[in-house]
């Protein structure tokens, strides 16, 4: 099965890219704003959602789906679609290459802490990489299989993270990381959660880490990241998630966890006030 939905989601990853690319040459503006002002939905997020949906509907009917943009069917067939029409959308918004399609399909409960990642897609339309996984099957760029590679010291590491839309969360995650920076050898805020994913297993960054992030955000990353020898995993002893979520090298993920502890960085979200709204 999970051959079958990955070849779906390559195909529409791809489908729902050359939509936004194309729509991307053109004027786009912010159509709406959700937790935060800066937290933006362009015309072109929603579109390819609906596309998304619609295209599911007819190649996978009874799948449920899972979209940033509000689209949700329950499922009567075990498999759900979880779709980030745009990942990277304040990006696109700016026209910087760096966004992506992230398709997954999962079985059991659509939630992280539940769901069998089956198969995902991940693609960048502005570049045409795409990076793509079935279970148990490896994980890709293109057609050259991606494998994670012996850990760094922390001090050569290159870190990729990302902030909250809210500023409260990000004055917090910022405090944290003033006192990472000089314990690594970089860090890289590329703005595109499934990219951040895809970088891990492509060994374009060694560690990733990052508080709330949404379901669809992380859904097909996190199976590039273990299809290529790397771990996912929360913070504390949660599941991947909203709370947080690190992924790559074993060793480096449980190095970054306990110093991310020791700094204070796990503080649980509903005692951060403000994290989630402006
Ligand atoms: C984005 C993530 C990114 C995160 C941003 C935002 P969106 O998703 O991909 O990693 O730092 O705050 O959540 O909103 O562009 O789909």
């Amino acid at each position: 099965m999970a051959h079958e939905v990955h070849d779906v989601a390559v195909k529409l990853a791809r489908e729902a890219g050359e939509l936004i690319v194309t729509r991307r040459a053109g004027h786009i503006e912010v159509a709406s704003t959700k937790s935060s002002d800066v937290d933006v939905v362009t015309a072109v997020d929603k579109e390819s959602e609906e596309f998304l949906y619609t295209r599911l509907r007819e190649l996978r009917p009874g799948d449920g789906f899972l979209g940033e943009e509000g689209q949700v069917e329950e499922s009567t067939t075990g498999v759900t679609w979880v779709v980030d029409p745009i990942d990277g959308t304040v990006n696109f918004l700016y026209n910087i290459p760096h966004y992506a399609v992230s398709i997954a399909a999962v079985t059991g409960d659509p939630s992280p802490v539940s769901w069998q990642v089956e198969a995902g897609a991940v693609f960048n339309p502005a570049t045409g990489e795409l990076f793509h996984a079935a279970r148990g099957e490896g994980a890709f760029l293109g057609e050259r299989r991606l494998q994670i590679g012996p850990p760094p010291p922390m001090n050569l590491a290159l870190l990729a993270t990302g902030f909250a839309y809210s500023t409260a969360m990000r004055k917090e995650q910022v405090r944290i990381l003033s006192q990472l920076i000089g314990e690594v050898r970089d860090i890289r805020r590329m703005g595109t959660a499934s990219l951040d994913f895809a970088a891990v297993a492509a060994g374009r960054v060694d560690v990733y880490f990052e508080r709330t992030l949404s379901p669809w955000d992380h859904a097909a990353g996190e199976l590039l990241v273990t299809e290529a020898g790397g771990i996912i995993t929360g913070i504390r002893d949660l599941a991947q998630g909203r709370e947080g979520i690190f992924a790559g090298h074993p060793t480096l993920v449980t190095q970054l966890k306990a110093r991310i502890s020791e700094v204070g960085g796990d503080t649980l979200l509903q005692d951060v006030p403000g994290w989630g709204l402006e």
